[in-house]
C-alpha cells in the first residue's frame, strides 16, 4: 500500500504492507514498488506527474485496475486495464472478496518491504527542521488537522506525517498555490474550534497572505502557526542548485521582515527557535517545553524556526525520470 499526497490519512501508516508516499519526494520504497509491480490497484488517483515522473516509464511492467468517481480521470495519463466507475463505498465493498484471493505474493512483498521506508537521511542540512516536525507531530491528539503550504516544507511534513486520519493532512496538492495554508487552516480551525489545527508555511508563502493574521486575531482562533524559515523560496531554490548550477534567481529571501515582529504587531504571541535546539538528543528540556506550551495555548501562536538555507528535500525524483531514477542526499 501506498500513498498521494492528497491521499494521506486515508490509510494507517502502522497498517501491514503501507510503504509510505509516492512520487516525486516519495519513499524508496513506495517508488520501486510501485515501478516494479505486475498489477495496481489505484483508488481514487489521478495520475498526477507529480506521482508519475515521466509517464511512459511509469510502472512499466504493471496493468491497472483504477477505480475512479470521476470518468474523465480514466485513460488520461496511462491506459488503465480495468476502470471501475463509482464512489469508492460502493465499489470497494463489491470487489472486496474478489481481491482477497489475489494469489499468495508473499516473495515480491518481502523484496517491497525490504527497502528504506522512513527517508530522509538523518545525517543532512534537513535534519533539524524535519526534528522540529516529528517533535510536533509526536506532541498532537491524534485527530489534528496538519496544513501544509506549498514547497520543501510541505514535502517535509508530507514525508513525517503519520496519522490514521482522513482529511487531517490538508493541502494545496494540484494547484500547489503558495500562500493557501493559513487562510485554510483558519477556515478549519473556525470550522473545527476544539481540534488542533497546525498550519505549516515557508518564509515565502507565509508573506502572500499574512495579512490574515489580522483575522486570526480577531476571530481569537488558537491556530498553531510554524513557518520554516530557510529564507528562500527553497524549494525554487533546490531545482536551481541541483539542475540549474546554483544560480539562485529571484529566490533569495535574506531580507524578510522579522516575522516575530510582525505578529506582536497583530498581538499575535510568537517566537524563534534556532535550528540548533532540534540537534540535541534527547532534546533540551527548555526546547520540549516550547514546543509544549506553543502546542498547549489556548491562543493564536506563531514559530518560526530557522531552517538552514541549503536543506534540500530527498528523495527526489527529477522532473521527466522514472520514479527509479530518485536522487538521495549523498549523490
Ligand atoms: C502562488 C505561487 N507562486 C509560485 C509558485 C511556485 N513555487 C512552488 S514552491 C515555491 C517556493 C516556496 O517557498 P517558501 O514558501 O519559502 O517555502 P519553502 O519551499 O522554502 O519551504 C514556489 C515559488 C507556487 N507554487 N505558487
Amino acid at each position: 500500500m501506498r500513498s498521494t499526497l492528497i491521499g494521506l490519512g486515508a490509510v494507517n501508516p502502522e497498517a501491514p504492507y503501507y510503504l509510505g508516499m509516492v512520487g516525486m519526494h516519495g519513499t524508496r520504497a513506495a517508488n520501486m514498488a510501485l515501478h516494479e509491480n505486475d498489477l495496481l490497484l489505484v483508488f481514487g488517483a489521478r495520475f498526477d506527474d507529480r506521482v508519475t515522473g515521466d509517464p511512459t516509464r511509469f510502472a512499466p511492467n504493471s496493468k491497472i485496475v483504477h477505480f475512479e468517481i470521476d470518468p474523465a480521470q480514466l485513460d488520461r495519463v496511462r491506459p488503465c486495464q480495468l476502470p471501475v466507475i463509482g464512489d469508492l463505498a460502493v465499489t470497494v465493498p463489491v470487489f472486496y472478496e474478489e481481491l482477497r484471493r489475489v494469489p499468495d505474493f508473499s516473495s515480491w512483498r518481502a523484496v517491497a518491504w525490504g527497502r528504506e521506508r522512513a527517508e530522509p537521511d538523518p545525517g543532512g542540512l534537513a535534519q533539524p527542521t524535519i526534528r522540529l516536525l516529528d517533535e510536533l507531530f509526536s506532541r498532537l491528539p491524534r485527530d489534528s488537522v496538519i496544513v501544509a503550504d506549498v514547497g520543501q516544507h510541505q514535502m517535509w511534513a508530507a514525508q513525517r506525517y503519520r496519522f490514521a486520519s482522513p482529511r487531517g493532512f490538508i493541502t494545496s496538492g494540484g494547484l500547489g498555490a503558495m500562500g493557501f495554508a493559513l487562510p485554510a487552516a483558519l477556515g478549519i480551525q473556525l470550522a473545527k474550534p476544539e481540534t488542533t489545527v497546525l498550519c505549516i508555511s515557508g518564509d515565502g508563502g507565509f508573506q502572500m497572505n499574512i495579512q490574515e493574521l489580522a483575522t486570526v486575531r480577531r476571530l481569537g482562533l488558537p491556530l498553531k502557526m510554524v513557518i520554516i524559515d530557510n529564507k528562500y523560496l527553497g524549494m525554487v531554490r533546490q531545482w536551481q542548485q541541483l539542475f540549474y548550477q546554483r544560480n539562485y534567481a529571484e529566490t533569495d529571501l535574506s531580507d524578510n521582515p522579522d516575522f516575530v515582529e510582525i505578529a506582536k504587531a497583530y498581538r499575535i504571541h510568537a517566537q524563534r527557535l534556532n535550528d540548533d535546539a532540534m540537534r540535541k538528543h534527547p532534546l533540551a528540556a527548555q526546547a520540549s517545553d516550547h514546543l509544549d506550551r506553543f502546542l498547549s495555548s489556548s491562543e493564536p501562536e506563531l514559530l518560526v524556526f530557522d531552517c538552514h538555507p541549503e536543506a534540500n528535500v530527498y528523495p527526489m525524483v527529477p522532473a521527466g525520470a522514472a520514479l527509479s531514477e530518485m536522487l538521495f542526499e549523498e549523490e
